[in-house]
Protein backbone atom coordinates (compact mmCIF):
# COMPACT_ATOMS: atom_id res chain seq x y z
CA UNK A 1 0.00 0.00 0.00
CA UNK A 2 1.39 3.00 -1.22
CA UNK A 3 0.03 6.36 0.96
CA UNK A 4 3.78 8.04 1.69
CA UNK A 5 3.22 11.05 -0.50
CA UNK A 6 3.39 13.12 2.37
CA UNK A 7 5.76 13.46 5.07
CA UNK A 8 2.82 12.57 7.67
CA UNK A 9 5.20 12.52 10.73
CA UNK A 10 6.63 16.05 10.07
CA UNK A 11 2.79 17.29 9.23
CA UNK A 12 1.85 15.78 12.64
CA UNK A 13 4.13 17.33 14.38
CA UNK A 14 2.14 21.11 13.17
CA UNK A 15 -1.09 19.75 15.14
CA UNK A 16 -0.48 20.43 18.61
CA UNK A 17 -4.04 17.85 19.34
CA UNK A 18 -3.11 14.97 17.96
CA UNK A 19 -0.06 14.26 20.18
CA UNK A 20 -2.82 14.15 22.84
CA UNK A 21 -4.29 10.92 24.83
CA UNK A 22 -7.34 10.14 25.59
CA UNK A 23 -8.82 7.86 28.41
CA UNK A 24 -5.14 6.83 28.68
CA UNK A 25 -4.57 5.74 24.97
CA UNK A 26 -2.65 8.16 21.62
CA UNK A 27 -5.81 9.93 20.40
CA UNK A 28 -7.02 8.73 16.58
CA UNK A 29 -8.75 11.53 15.16
CA UNK A 30 -10.95 10.26 12.75
CA UNK A 31 -13.55 13.27 12.92
CA UNK A 32 -12.93 15.59 10.38
CA UNK A 33 -16.07 15.87 8.56
CA UNK A 34 -17.24 17.06 11.80
CA UNK A 35 -14.29 19.50 12.41
CA UNK A 36 -10.51 19.34 11.49
CA UNK A 37 -7.77 19.68 13.89
CA UNK A 38 -6.30 23.19 13.36
CA UNK A 39 -1.95 23.62 13.22
CA UNK A 40 0.15 26.07 15.19
CA UNK A 41 -0.01 28.11 12.63
CA UNK A 42 -3.81 28.97 12.60
CA UNK A 43 -3.34 29.07 16.30
CA UNK A 44 -0.47 31.51 16.20
CA UNK A 45 -2.00 33.70 14.03
CA UNK A 46 -5.44 34.04 16.04
CA UNK A 47 -3.50 34.73 19.21
CA UNK A 48 -0.92 36.82 17.58
CA UNK A 49 -4.11 39.29 16.79
CA UNK A 50 -5.27 39.47 19.86
CA UNK A 51 -1.79 39.93 21.36
CA UNK A 52 -0.55 42.05 18.76
CA UNK A 53 -2.85 44.24 16.91
CA UNK A 54 -6.36 43.23 18.71
CA UNK A 55 -9.10 45.98 16.60
CA UNK A 56 -12.37 46.54 15.27
CA UNK A 57 -11.72 46.68 11.35
CA UNK A 58 -13.19 49.15 8.58
CA UNK A 59 -13.98 52.04 11.16
CA UNK A 60 -10.68 53.09 13.22
CA UNK A 61 -7.82 55.40 11.54
CA UNK A 62 -5.32 54.17 14.16
CA UNK A 63 -2.58 52.41 13.68
CA UNK A 64 -4.27 48.87 15.16
CA UNK A 65 -7.40 48.73 13.32
CA UNK A 66 -5.55 49.23 9.87
CA UNK A 67 -3.36 46.49 10.90
CA UNK A 68 -6.68 44.12 11.56
CA UNK A 69 -8.38 45.60 8.45
CA UNK A 70 -5.17 45.16 6.26
CA UNK A 71 -4.75 41.06 7.56
CA UNK A 72 -8.41 40.51 7.53
CA UNK A 73 -8.81 41.88 3.83
CA UNK A 74 -5.78 40.04 3.27
CA UNK A 75 -7.78 36.90 4.26
CA UNK A 76 -10.44 38.02 1.91
CA UNK A 77 -7.90 38.01 -1.30
CA UNK A 78 -6.13 34.32 -0.12
CA UNK A 79 -9.84 32.74 -0.02
CA UNK A 80 -10.47 34.09 -3.33
CA UNK A 81 -7.50 32.94 -4.89
CA UNK A 82 -7.60 29.67 -3.62
CA UNK A 83 -10.92 28.66 -5.61
CA UNK A 84 -10.25 31.04 -8.43
CA UNK A 85 -12.85 33.80 -7.34
CA UNK A 86 -12.58 37.38 -7.67
CA UNK A 87 -12.18 39.37 -4.40
CA UNK A 88 -15.94 41.18 -4.26
CA UNK A 89 -17.30 37.69 -5.10
CA UNK A 90 -15.73 36.10 -1.82
CA UNK A 91 -18.22 37.16 1.55
CA UNK A 92 -17.12 35.73 5.29
CA UNK A 93 -20.29 34.40 7.05
CA UNK A 94 -20.29 31.86 9.76
CA UNK A 95 -19.78 28.85 8.38
CA UNK A 96 -22.00 26.78 5.38
CA UNK A 97 -24.98 27.01 7.71
CA UNK A 98 -25.27 30.67 7.56
CA UNK A 99 -24.29 30.99 3.93
CA UNK A 100 -27.12 29.08 2.89
CA UNK A 101 -29.71 30.54 5.06
CA UNK A 102 -28.13 33.87 3.66
CA UNK A 103 -28.69 32.88 0.46
CA UNK A 104 -32.46 31.50 1.27
CA UNK A 105 -33.30 34.74 2.29
CA UNK A 106 -31.47 37.32 -0.28
CA UNK A 107 -33.13 34.79 -2.92
CA UNK A 108 -36.21 34.99 -1.91
CA UNK A 109 -37.04 38.12 -3.29
CA UNK A 110 -36.92 36.39 -6.95
CA UNK A 111 -38.96 33.69 -6.19
CA UNK A 112 -42.70 33.32 -6.40
CA UNK A 113 -45.46 30.45 -5.99
CA UNK A 114 -45.09 27.55 -7.75
CA UNK A 115 -41.73 28.32 -8.57
CA UNK A 116 -39.21 24.81 -8.09
CA UNK A 117 -36.03 24.16 -5.83
CA UNK A 118 -34.18 20.93 -6.56
CA UNK A 119 -32.21 19.50 -4.19
CA UNK A 120 -30.69 15.53 -3.45
CA UNK A 121 -31.74 13.00 -0.83
CA UNK A 122 -27.98 13.12 0.23
CA UNK A 123 -28.44 16.74 1.92
CA UNK A 124 -26.70 17.95 4.99
CA UNK A 125 -29.85 19.31 7.35
CA UNK A 126 -27.68 22.87 6.37
CA UNK A 127 -29.20 22.72 2.65
CA UNK A 128 -31.95 21.42 3.27
CA UNK A 129 -34.09 23.26 6.02
CA UNK A 130 -33.61 26.47 4.90
CA UNK A 131 -35.39 25.82 1.22
CA UNK A 132 -38.07 23.89 3.31
CA UNK A 133 -38.80 26.27 5.70
CA UNK A 134 -38.65 28.91 2.24
CA UNK A 135 -40.68 26.97 0.07
CA UNK A 136 -43.66 26.83 3.08
CA UNK A 137 -43.14 30.59 3.27
CA UNK A 138 -43.74 31.39 -0.19
CA UNK A 139 -45.40 28.23 -1.58
CA UNK A 140 -42.59 27.05 -3.53
CA UNK A 141 -42.30 23.33 -4.31
CA UNK A 142 -39.25 21.33 -3.26
CA UNK A 143 -37.67 18.45 -5.29
CA UNK A 144 -35.28 16.06 -4.54
CA UNK A 145 -32.87 14.32 -6.70
CA UNK A 146 -32.77 10.66 -5.99
CA UNK A 147 -29.76 8.22 -4.79
CA UNK A 148 -29.25 5.24 -6.35
CA UNK A 149 -28.45 2.04 -4.54
CA UNK A 150 -25.05 2.36 -5.32
CA UNK A 151 -25.30 5.74 -2.95
CA UNK A 152 -24.39 7.84 -6.03
CA UNK A 153 -26.60 10.48 -7.28
CA UNK A 154 -29.04 9.21 -9.83
CA UNK A 155 -28.56 11.68 -12.42
CA UNK A 156 -31.09 10.61 -14.81
CA UNK A 157 -33.60 11.24 -12.02
CA UNK A 158 -31.68 14.50 -11.30
CA UNK A 159 -32.43 15.73 -14.88
CA UNK A 160 -36.31 14.64 -15.31
CA UNK A 161 -36.87 16.96 -12.16
CA UNK A 162 -35.65 19.82 -14.18
CA UNK A 163 -37.96 22.01 -16.56
CA UNK A 164 -39.03 26.03 -16.52
CA UNK A 165 -40.37 26.55 -13.39
CA UNK A 166 -36.88 25.39 -12.05
CA UNK A 167 -35.32 28.61 -10.11
CA UNK A 168 -32.96 26.75 -7.51
CA UNK A 169 -30.37 23.57 -7.74
CA UNK A 170 -28.77 23.63 -4.48
CA UNK A 171 -26.52 20.24 -3.87
CA UNK A 172 -23.94 18.66 -1.86
CA UNK A 173 -20.91 18.53 -3.67
CA UNK A 174 -19.92 15.50 -1.02
CA UNK A 175 -22.85 13.37 1.23
CA UNK A 176 -21.23 14.17 4.72
CA UNK A 177 -22.43 10.28 5.26
CA UNK A 178 -21.59 8.02 2.49
CA UNK A 179 -18.49 10.38 0.78
CA UNK A 180 -20.23 10.07 -2.59
CA UNK A 181 -18.60 13.41 -4.61
CA UNK A 182 -21.37 14.98 -6.72
CA UNK A 183 -20.70 16.38 -9.95
CA UNK A 184 -21.09 19.55 -9.66
CA UNK A 185 -19.74 20.24 -13.45
CA UNK A 186 -22.76 18.55 -15.17
CA UNK A 187 -25.04 19.32 -13.06
CA UNK A 188 -24.70 23.12 -13.43
CA UNK A 189 -24.81 22.60 -17.02
CA UNK A 190 -27.53 21.21 -17.16
CA UNK A 191 -29.53 23.53 -14.53
CA UNK A 192 -28.21 26.64 -16.50
CA UNK A 193 -30.09 24.98 -19.38
CA UNK A 194 -32.91 25.86 -17.42
CA UNK A 195 -31.57 29.19 -16.24
CA UNK A 196 -31.82 28.03 -12.72
CA UNK A 197 -29.21 29.30 -10.31
CA UNK A 198 -26.63 26.83 -9.01
CA UNK A 199 -25.18 26.17 -5.65
CA UNK A 200 -22.89 24.06 -4.65
CA UNK A 201 -22.52 23.11 -0.28
CA UNK A 202 -18.98 22.44 -0.96
CA UNK A 203 -18.34 22.15 2.83
CA UNK A 204 -17.19 18.19 2.35
CA UNK A 205 -14.55 19.14 -0.57
CA UNK A 206 -13.18 22.48 -0.21
CA UNK A 207 -10.45 20.74 2.43
CA UNK A 208 -9.86 17.77 -0.04
CA UNK A 209 -9.70 19.36 -3.71
CA UNK A 210 -8.83 21.72 -5.77
CA UNK A 211 -12.11 23.86 -5.87
CA UNK A 212 -12.25 26.42 -9.25
CA UNK A 213 -15.51 27.84 -8.45
CA UNK A 214 -15.43 29.32 -12.52
CA UNK A 215 -14.48 25.80 -13.74
CA UNK A 216 -17.55 24.16 -11.63
CA UNK A 217 -18.97 27.28 -13.57
CA UNK A 218 -21.46 27.88 -10.23
CA UNK A 219 -23.43 30.46 -9.13
CA UNK A 220 -22.76 30.31 -5.37
CA UNK A 221 -20.49 28.03 -3.33
CA UNK A 222 -20.49 27.75 0.30
CA UNK A 223 -17.98 25.79 2.67
CA UNK A 224 -16.97 26.26 6.37
CA UNK A 225 -13.91 27.40 7.80
CA UNK A 226 -13.38 25.09 10.57
CA UNK A 227 -13.34 21.76 8.26
CA UNK A 228 -10.21 22.80 6.54
CA UNK A 229 -8.13 23.53 9.58
CA UNK A 230 -9.43 27.00 10.41
CA UNK A 231 -11.17 28.44 13.76
CA UNK A 232 -14.91 27.77 14.46
CA UNK A 233 -17.07 30.54 13.73
CA UNK A 234 -16.08 31.64 10.13
CA UNK A 235 -17.16 30.14 6.84
CA UNK A 236 -17.66 31.27 3.21
CA UNK A 237 -19.98 32.01 0.16
CA UNK A 238 -18.64 32.81 -3.10
CA UNK A 239 -21.19 34.15 -4.95
CA UNK A 240 -20.96 35.46 -9.23
CA UNK A 241 -20.47 39.36 -8.71
CA UNK A 242 -23.15 40.30 -11.09
CA UNK A 243 -25.84 38.23 -8.60
CA UNK A 244 -24.29 39.59 -5.26
CA UNK A 245 -24.65 43.22 -7.25
CA UNK A 246 -28.00 42.97 -7.43
CA UNK A 247 -29.53 40.75 -4.34
CA UNK A 248 -30.66 42.39 -1.02
CA UNK A 249 -28.31 42.03 2.03
CA UNK A 250 -29.09 39.27 4.37
CA UNK A 251 -28.23 41.35 7.59
CA UNK A 252 -28.44 44.81 8.08
CA UNK A 253 -26.43 47.13 10.01
CA UNK A 254 -23.40 48.81 10.22
CA UNK A 255 -20.14 48.92 7.75
CA UNK A 256 -22.52 47.18 5.05
CA UNK A 257 -23.94 50.26 4.20
CA UNK A 258 -22.32 53.06 2.60
CA UNK A 259 -24.75 55.99 3.10
CA UNK A 260 -27.66 56.80 5.77
CA UNK A 261 -30.34 58.81 6.42
CA UNK A 262 -33.43 58.43 8.13
CA UNK A 263 -35.33 57.66 5.44
CA UNK A 264 -32.78 55.41 3.10
CA UNK A 265 -29.83 53.60 3.39
CA UNK A 266 -27.27 52.63 0.11
CA UNK A 267 -25.36 49.68 0.23
CA UNK A 268 -21.48 49.32 0.81
CA UNK A 269 -19.33 47.52 -1.93
CA UNK A 270 -19.22 43.90 -2.39
CA UNK A 271 -18.24 41.98 -0.25
CA UNK A 272 -18.59 44.53 2.31
CA UNK A 273 -22.47 44.90 1.62
CA UNK A 274 -22.96 40.89 2.93
CA UNK A 275 -20.75 41.28 5.94
CA UNK A 276 -22.99 43.25 8.66
CA UNK A 277 -21.46 44.31 12.00
CA UNK A 278 -17.87 43.49 13.41
CA UNK A 279 -17.15 40.43 11.45
CA UNK A 280 -15.35 37.47 13.08
CA UNK A 281 -12.19 39.19 12.70
CA UNK A 282 -9.81 36.78 13.90
CA UNK A 283 -11.36 33.94 12.48
CA UNK A 284 -10.86 35.53 9.22
CA UNK A 285 -7.29 36.37 10.13
CA UNK A 286 -6.77 32.27 10.73
CA UNK A 287 -9.22 30.93 8.02
CA UNK A 288 -6.25 32.95 5.41
CA UNK A 289 -3.56 31.34 7.49
CA UNK A 290 -4.95 28.17 6.91
CA UNK A 291 -5.37 28.47 3.12
CA UNK A 292 -1.75 29.47 3.44
CA UNK A 293 -0.70 26.00 5.07
CA UNK A 294 -3.01 23.84 2.61
CA UNK A 295 -1.24 25.20 -0.61
CA UNK A 296 1.56 24.67 0.79
CA UNK A 297 1.19 20.85 1.67
CA UNK A 298 -0.99 21.02 -1.91
CA UNK A 299 -4.48 20.40 -2.40
CA UNK A 300 -3.33 17.40 -5.07
CA UNK A 301 -0.95 15.84 -2.50
CA UNK A 302 -4.11 15.90 0.33
CA UNK A 303 -6.46 15.10 -2.75
CA UNK A 304 -4.52 11.49 -3.24
CA UNK A 305 -3.38 10.62 0.06
CA UNK A 306 -6.44 10.68 2.05
CA UNK A 307 -7.89 8.84 -1.10
CA UNK A 308 -5.06 6.30 -1.04
CA UNK A 309 -5.99 6.04 2.98
CA UNK A 310 -9.41 5.62 2.19
CA UNK A 311 -9.25 2.88 0.14
CA UNK A 312 -6.67 1.35 2.55
CA UNK A 313 -8.91 1.63 5.15
CA UNK A 314 -12.31 0.36 3.14
CA UNK A 315 -10.17 -3.17 2.47
CA UNK A 316 -9.16 -3.23 6.15
CA UNK A 317 -12.47 -2.86 7.58
CA UNK A 318 -13.86 -5.40 5.44
CA UNK A 319 -12.16 -7.91 7.81
CA UNK A 320 -14.22 -6.90 10.55
CA UNK A 321 -16.69 -9.72 11.15
CA UNK A 322 -20.39 -8.92 10.44
CA UNK A 323 -19.48 -4.62 8.91
CA UNK A 324 -22.12 -3.50 6.71
CA UNK A 325 -20.52 -0.58 4.88
CA UNK A 326 -22.05 1.97 2.95
CA UNK A 327 -19.65 2.95 0.11
CA UNK A 328 -20.30 4.87 -3.13
CA UNK A 329 -19.55 2.36 -5.74
CA UNK A 330 -16.53 2.95 -7.84
CA UNK A 331 -15.68 6.26 -5.83
CA UNK A 332 -12.77 7.47 -3.81
CA UNK A 333 -13.48 9.07 -0.21
CA UNK A 334 -12.12 9.62 2.48
CA UNK A 335 -15.45 9.24 4.40
CA UNK A 336 -16.43 5.68 4.98
CA UNK A 337 -19.83 4.68 6.91
CA UNK A 338 -20.60 1.28 8.18
CA UNK A 339 -22.32 -0.33 10.67
CA UNK A 340 -21.69 -3.53 13.04
CA UNK A 341 -24.38 -6.38 12.95
CA UNK A 342 -26.57 -5.67 16.03
CA UNK A 343 -24.51 -2.80 17.81
CA UNK A 344 -25.89 0.43 17.55
CA UNK A 345 -23.93 3.27 16.26
CA UNK A 346 -23.31 5.32 19.55
CA UNK A 347 -22.11 2.19 20.90
CA UNK A 348 -20.06 1.77 18.64
CA UNK A 349 -18.63 5.57 19.25
CA UNK A 350 -18.56 5.09 22.97
CA UNK A 351 -16.88 1.55 23.11
CA UNK A 352 -14.11 3.01 20.47
CA UNK A 353 -13.81 6.40 22.85
CA UNK A 354 -12.56 4.25 25.60
CA UNK A 355 -9.70 3.50 23.35
CA UNK A 356 -9.18 7.11 22.56
CA UNK A 357 -10.89 6.50 18.98
CA UNK A 358 -12.81 9.80 18.07
CA UNK A 359 -15.48 8.58 15.10
CA UNK A 360 -19.08 10.53 14.30
CA UNK A 361 -22.13 7.90 15.08
CA UNK A 362 -25.84 8.63 14.28
CA UNK A 363 -27.95 10.38 11.81
CA UNK A 364 -25.08 13.04 10.99
CA UNK A 365 -27.87 15.66 10.37
CA UNK A 366 -28.94 13.81 7.68
CA UNK A 367 -32.38 12.62 8.54
CA UNK A 368 -34.77 12.10 5.50
CA UNK A 369 -31.66 10.05 4.19
CA UNK A 370 -31.50 8.04 7.10
CA UNK A 371 -34.89 7.13 7.33
CA UNK A 372 -34.85 6.63 3.22
CA UNK A 373 -32.40 3.94 3.95
CA UNK A 374 -34.29 2.02 7.15
CA UNK A 375 -31.25 3.06 9.05
CA UNK A 376 -31.18 4.27 12.90
CA UNK A 377 -27.86 5.58 12.15
CA UNK A 378 -23.92 4.99 11.00
CA UNK A 379 -20.83 5.47 12.44
CA UNK A 380 -18.69 7.13 10.31
CA UNK A 381 -14.68 7.78 9.91
CA UNK A 382 -13.56 10.67 8.18
CA UNK A 383 -9.85 10.85 7.19
CA UNK A 384 -7.57 13.79 6.58
CA UNK A 385 -4.00 13.71 5.73
CA UNK A 386 -2.51 14.13 9.19
CA UNK A 387 -4.19 9.98 9.65
CA UNK A 388 -2.00 7.21 8.95
CA UNK A 389 -2.67 3.54 7.93
CA UNK A 390 -1.14 2.77 11.91
CA UNK A 391 -4.56 4.45 13.30
CA UNK A 392 -6.33 2.56 10.73
CA UNK A 393 -5.15 -0.95 11.34
CA UNK A 394 -5.62 0.58 15.16
CA UNK A 395 -9.34 1.13 14.44
CA UNK A 396 -9.97 -1.95 13.07
CA UNK A 397 -8.75 -4.17 16.01
CA UNK A 398 -10.98 -2.51 18.44
CA UNK A 399 -13.64 -2.75 16.06
CA UNK A 400 -12.65 -6.55 15.84
CA UNK A 401 -12.96 -6.37 19.74
CA UNK A 402 -16.48 -4.67 20.28
CA UNK A 403 -17.96 -7.32 17.53
CA UNK A 404 -16.48 -10.11 19.92
CA UNK A 405 -17.94 -8.13 23.17
CA UNK A 406 -21.59 -8.44 21.62
CA UNK A 407 -21.06 -12.42 20.11
N1 LIG B 1 -23.02 20.81 4.58
C1 LIG B 1 -22.34 19.66 4.69
C2 LIG B 1 -22.20 18.76 3.51
C3 LIG B 1 -21.77 19.31 5.93
O1 LIG B 1 -21.10 18.17 6.03
C4 LIG B 1 -21.92 20.19 7.03
C5 LIG B 1 -21.40 19.85 8.40
C6 LIG B 1 -22.61 21.39 6.85
C7 LIG B 1 -23.15 21.67 5.61
C8 LIG B 1 -22.78 22.39 7.94
O2 LIG B 1 -21.56 23.01 8.25
P1 LIG B 1 -21.44 24.05 9.45
O3 LIG B 1 -19.99 24.33 9.56
O4 LIG B 1 -22.23 25.25 9.06
O5 LIG B 1 -22.01 23.38 10.64
N2 LIG B 1 -21.21 18.48 8.62
C9 LIG B 1 -20.92 17.90 9.79
C10 LIG B 1 -20.71 16.52 9.91
O6 LIG B 1 -20.71 15.75 8.97
N3 LIG B 1 -20.46 16.22 11.20
O7 LIG B 1 -20.51 17.35 11.91
C11 LIG B 1 -20.80 18.40 11.06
Amino acid sequence: MQVQTLNVNEIRKDFPTLSKNVNNHKLVYLDNAATTQKPRHVIKAVQDYYENYNSNVHRGIHTLSEEATLQYEEAHKKVASFINAGFEEVIFTKGTTESINLLAYSLSEWLKENDEIILTEMEHHANLVPWQQLAKRKKLRLKFARIKEDYTLDMDHFKSLLNENTKIVSVCHASNVFGTINDVKKISELAHEYNALVIADSAQVISHMKIDVKDLDVDFLAFSGHKMLAPTGIGVLYGRKELLKTMQPFLFGGDMIKEVTFEESKWNDLPWKFEAGTPNISSGIGLGVAVEYLKNVGMNNIKSYTEELGKYALEKLKEVPGIELYNPEGQKTSVISFNLKGVHSHDVATLLNHEGIAIRAGHHCAMPLMNKLNLDGTSRISLYFYNTEEEIDKLVESLKKIVRLFE
